[in-house]
């Protein structure tokens, strides 16, 4: 039954329990497993929440949960559980542990729990740099404090605007050289009055700090102001309402969910749920018919840090650096779904849990959606015309499988998509979308314009202002195993010998392959050479004696155009280069260090590749960033058509031949 405890796919899920509930728990008795990487369920946070009550901090009053997060097994206990045989019962799943981050009393506290025997097996306070991910409740406290605070208030009648039509949202405030730090907020304000898009009304001019843990506005000024852009022309709702669910129900799928793994044409792979990295990607691997056998691609992937840097240095704006992975998270910003717009008719809808800021389960429903692609493209086809007689034509229609799952950051919409095909390539794309930030402004004309307005003038008295968005992914790739090196394979231009006669041709290019040895070499900036970066097994090679591999194809080359002695530089110091390799450490997963809100770049993807480990036939990760420099127009305005990015995974000589035939 646990399938359906976690898993209320939008599938008409309780009727098809009763028509075959017999063969289902049969079904679940042998199959239903409970795999290594699996989230928490609800008993097991309703656990760890026991375990915490009845330990010293069970009388402490206010204990916030930050941060719940499965403490990664060992990853040769997670195959050994994968590969046994034996019946789910006696199956060596590894032991259930938690690293849980608390904040009480003014202090962050790290544990380490073990669900087996229900103990703590580590318990410290943490007095590093940066803090855990901002709660819910305490971003939505700070959101309401000017609206009872006299100074604002005043500001708002001196601009002759009405204070119950006023919504403000808390920004976090990046880390600027401060020697000491305290948890803050920044929050905006904004004028609906007329208007349900927010952020398109900026109230320019005041700037307002939260002390988060004292929840008290410590700093206020109101330097200027400019006209409130008008209300006419910002709405964005569509027409219709839900759709009637009974179109998106009765539907058959060409894969199957079975706990959180999937199965589909030659794919199996692990979907998880996290409130930090939202969707991730676990143990995919693919059958190869030639070695009648599945094999390893994915150890692990999902988007690790988000980078979104304002190119406004002024005083009311500067701070605008975002980073929503470790500052807030992508999980705890994700949406419920709307069938038939979000995902397509055909999709099957997942539920996502996380823990709460008090330490109970928070179901998300809906969170993640799981369709077949018919996109109308060609998988692979062939005319031959020269067999004497006939005309030949081969070639099959493309049918991919897509998970899907969209956080909304406050303004802005990520739509994150893991599509995998059955020619082995894994697509990763990411669209924008929501509303760009915008600045209120004097001008209704660029002709007006004679000083920097840092952006685009979208709209009367409105600024769409320049930004970056860095998507950050984790891939810990397993090509065919553990044992993997990275390959820069360059295309250099050759010259053909003058001295042969029977060419005349005089150049060519020609591949020139380097292995990096350490993480030093595996530090890429694409766009200055031609060069094909693969992943490699050097253990491992097909009969005609080529290593196996999967080759990364990258979208443009985009990284960060930021001093690196600027703050947010230091902060996100991992986004000047695009490509990065690093040793597997289960601990270094988040591309912007654990404790990422008001950060000092002691920790993360740039620190941990100074150490220049060795990576050459060693269990490697590999991180890609997926970059946009985004100089909005007045398109972007009220809101934005999506903007598509991303990059494919891509296999090379990791089958004998084209699976696609194989699989016939
Ligand atoms: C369709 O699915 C939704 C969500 O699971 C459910 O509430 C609804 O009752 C279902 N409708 C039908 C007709 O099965
Ligand atoms: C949660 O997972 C555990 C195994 O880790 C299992 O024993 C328990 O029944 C599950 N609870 C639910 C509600 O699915
Ligand atoms: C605990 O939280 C409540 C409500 O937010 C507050 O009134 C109280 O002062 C807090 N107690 C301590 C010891 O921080
Ligand atoms: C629980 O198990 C862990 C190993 O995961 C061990 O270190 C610890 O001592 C055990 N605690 C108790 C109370 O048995
Ligand atoms: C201010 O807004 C509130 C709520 O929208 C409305 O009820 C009230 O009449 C407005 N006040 C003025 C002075 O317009
Ligand atoms: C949904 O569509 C079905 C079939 O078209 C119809 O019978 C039903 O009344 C509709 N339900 C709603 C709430 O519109
Ligand atoms: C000249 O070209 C022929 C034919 O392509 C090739 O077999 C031979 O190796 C070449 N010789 C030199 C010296 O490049
Ligand atoms: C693994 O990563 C953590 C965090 O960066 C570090 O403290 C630890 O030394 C690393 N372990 C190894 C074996 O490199
Ligand atoms: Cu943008």
């Amino acid at each position: 039954m646990c399938l359906f405890v976690q898993f209320r796919m939008v599938m008409g899920c309780r009727s098809f329990v009763f028509l075959v509930l017999v063969f289902v728990l049969q079904w679940c008795f042998v199959s239903c497993l409970y795999h290594p990487l699996d989230p928490f369920n609800t008993t097991e946070i309703d656990q760890i929440r026991t375990i915490i009550q009845k330990s010293h901090l069970g009388s402490v009053p206010n204990v916030t949960y930050h941060s719940v997060d499965l403490e990664e097994p060992e990853k040769e206990d997670v195959f050994k559980w994968l590969l046994s045989s034996s019946k789910e019962s006696s199956r060596p799943r590894p032991s259930r542990r938690a690293k849980v981050v608390v904040r009480t009393r003014g202090e962050t506290r790290e544990l380490i729990l073990d669900l087996s025997n229900g103990s703590i097996t580590s318990d410290q306070v943490y007095n590093g740099h940066g803090y855990p991910p901002l709660t819910f409740p305490e971003l939505y406290k700070a959101s309401k404090l000017p609206l009872q605070y006299p100074k604002f208030k005043e500001s708002i009648l001196r601009r002759g605007l009405n204070v119950s039509e006023i919504s403000c949202v808390p920004f976090t405030v990046g880390w600027y050289g401060e020697s000491v730090t305290k948890r803050a907020l920044r929050v905006v304000c904004f004028y609906r009055e007329g208007s349900v898009n927010v952020f398109v009304r900026p109230i320019e001019g005041i700037t307002l700090l939260v002390d988060v843990d004292a929840m008290k506005i410590t700093m206020y000024t109101d330097r200027f102001t400019a006209p409130v852009p008008k209300a006419e022309g910002t709405d964005f709702q569509s027409p219709t309402g839900e759709p009637n669910s009974t179109t998106y129900n009765k539907t058959k799928h060409g894969f199957t969910i079975d706990g959180h793994e999937v199965r589909w044409a030659n794919w199996n792979f692990h979907v998880g749920f996290d409130a930090r990295a939202g969707v991730t990607i676990s143990t995919a691997s693919i059958f190869d018919a030639t070695q009648r056998k599945f094999r390893r691609v994915l150890y692990r992937g999902h988007v690790s840090e988000t980078f979104v840097p304002y190119m406004d240095p002024t005083v009311e704006w500067y701070f605008r650096t975002f980073m929503d992975i470790g500052e807030f998270g992508f999980g705890r910003a994700a949406d419920t779904l709307q069938p038939l717009t979000d995902c397509p008719e055909n999709a099957a809808y997942i539920d996502g849990l996380m823990v709460g800021p008090d330490g109970l389960p928070q179901q998300v429903p809906r969170v993640i959606c799981i369709f077949e692609r018919h996109g109308g493209n060609v998988a692979w086809r062939h005319t031959e015309i020269n067999v004497p007689g006939r005309v030949v034509r081969g070639g099959e229609a493309e049918t991919t499988l897509v998970v899907r799952m969209i956080a909304t950051v406050g303004n802005y919409d990520y739509i994150l998509d893991w599509e995998f095909k059955k020619s082995g390539s894994i697509k990763v794309g990411v669209d924008l979308t929501g509303i760009p930030e915008m600045k209120a402004t004097p001008y209704t004309n660029t002709g007006q314009i004679t000083e920097n307005v840092y952006g685009t003038l979208v709209a009367e008295n409105t600024v769409a202002v320049n930004h970056d968005h860095f998507l950050t992914y984790y891939l810990d790739l397993d090509v065919d195993g553990d044992g993997n090196s990275f390959v820069k394979a360059k295309l250099q231009t050759a010259r053909a010998a003058q001295s042969n006669a029977t060419s005349p041709r005089k150049s060519y290019w020609t591949v020139v392959t380097e292995t990096a040895k350490t993480e030093a070499d595996a530090r890429v900036q694409l766009g200055l050479e031609p060069a094909e970066l693969l992943v490699v097994n050097p253990n491992k090679k097909t009969r005609l004696g080529n290593h196996v591999g999967y080759v990364l194809i990258s979208g443009k080359p985009v990284n960060s155009l930021l001093s690196d002695d600027d703050y947010p530089q230091i902060r996100a110091a991992y986004t000047k280069y695009q490509v990065w390799v690093t040793a597997y450490n289960k601990s270094e997963r988040w591309a912007g260090g654990f404790y990422t809100e008001a950060s000092r770049g002691d920790d993360g993807l740039a620190v941990w590749s100074q150490r220049n480990r060795a990576i050459d036939n060693k269990d490697i990760v590999l991180w890609y960033t997926v970059g946009f420099h985004h100089a909005p127009c007045q398109e972007d305005f009220p809101v934005m058509p999506t903007l598509h990015g991303g990059f494919e995974l891509r296999p090379a000589n990791y089958f004998e031949s084209n699976p696609l035939l194989e699989q016939k």
